[in-house]
């Protein structure tokens, strides 16, 4: 066989058009989908069989699938989506966020996670190489800032849909609370931590982005998170922002809350790490710790 061109198993073919395998084999013995047939007997699909088979019998294709099938190319992401080949899935949500088609990037998403994948592995794998792109074509001035935020505010949407598929058990296993410091607004890390802690059980009080840390101990006095999830991207007055996280680690240290914490602002400013609980790195480790 030429090993330039993908071939698909009878089991593969009733993932990617969302059937049973036994309707695969009703159907090509039937002759309504083309198939190769091996020594042993066993079919093989190429990507234009069943593109054919869409076409030709679109009332038969009318069940859910994990990616709606259209065309050529949806076949081809259903099939990535089943393989995990988030190379491919990277630069197919880009360029749909560039353009703002939000049903394309929700389809992925919610692709992946119907498809098995935990939600760290698609933020890990998928969205963060996504940003650190989309970072980079604006540093290097290849996107303007508008498409910048089309990007960005695409993919953030889609995440937020994303959370009203999610399964969120029903016992709790602690409180955590969700912020970021004033004058930040990078919080779609701080998202996608909210939704891995509430996938673990945690019942999450989410601050968001630009949180003032005015009255805060009132916070504390009611909620009493057992864990607090500070993430900082950029810190515009570092004099400020040091003093707010010198408070609210004590804060944290009065009231018993562990304190977790990520991104680039913590390599700004200064910490004891012996208060920390653990300077998290990848989502991975935010579904473990
Ligand atoms: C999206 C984006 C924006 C959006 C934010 C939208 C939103 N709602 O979040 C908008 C358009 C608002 C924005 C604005 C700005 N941005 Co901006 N932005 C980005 C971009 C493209 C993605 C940010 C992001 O979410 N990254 C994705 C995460 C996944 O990566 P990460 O932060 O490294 O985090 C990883 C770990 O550290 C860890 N982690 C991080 N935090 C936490 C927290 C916890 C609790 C845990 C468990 C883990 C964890 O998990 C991640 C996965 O490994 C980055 C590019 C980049 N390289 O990231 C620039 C970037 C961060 N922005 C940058 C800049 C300069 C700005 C602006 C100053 C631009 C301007 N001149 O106006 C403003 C500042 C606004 C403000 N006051 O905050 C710079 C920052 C450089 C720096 N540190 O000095 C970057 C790096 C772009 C660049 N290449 O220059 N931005």
């Amino acid at each position: 066989m030429q090993t330039d061109v993908n071939y698909f198993n009878s089991k593969d073919a009733a993932k990617m058009l969302g059937v049973n395998v036994s309707s695969i084999k009703r159907w090509t013995d039937e002759g309504k989908l083309e198939c190769i047939k091996t020594a042993g007997g066993h079919r093989k699909f190429i990507l234009q069989h069943l593109a054919s088979f869409l076409e030709n019998h679109k009332k038969d294709n009318s069940r859910v699938n994990l990616f709606p099938l259209e065309n050529e190319t949806d076949l081809l992401i259903s099939h990535y989506i089943l393989k995990g080949n988030f190379e491919y899935l990277q630069n197919f949500v880009l360029e749909k966020a560039f353009e703002c088609k939000r049903e394309k990037v929700q389809q992925v998403l919610n692709g992946l996670y119907l498809g098995q994948y935990p939600l760290h592995e698609i933020y890990d794998n998928l969205l963060t190489p996504i940003f650190y792109k989309i970072g980079n074509l604006w540093e290097e001035g290849k996107i303007s800032v508008i498409q910048e935020h089309f990007a960005s505010q695409t993919i953030s949407d889609c995440l937020i849909r994303l959370q009203g598929i999610i399964k969120i058990p029903n016992e709790k296993i602690g409180k955590a609370m969700c912020l970021n410091f004033a004058t930040d607004l990078h919080d779609i890390v701080l998202k996608m931590v909210d939704h891995i802690l509430e996938v673990r059980g945690f019942n999450v009080l989410y601050a968001g982005s630009n949180t003032p840390l005015f009255e805060i101990e009132k916070i504390f006095e009611n909620f009493n998170p057992d864990r607090v999830y500070i993430s900082s991207t950029i810190v515009l007055d570092e004099e400020m922002i040091q003093k707010e996280f010198d408070k609210l680690c004590k804060i944290c240290a009065d009231f018993g809350s562990e304190i977790y914490i990520g991104g680039m602002g913590f390599n700004i400013l200064k910490y004891d790490e012996s208060i920390i609980k653990k300077k998290l790195e990848t989502f991975e480790e935010t579904f473990t710790f």
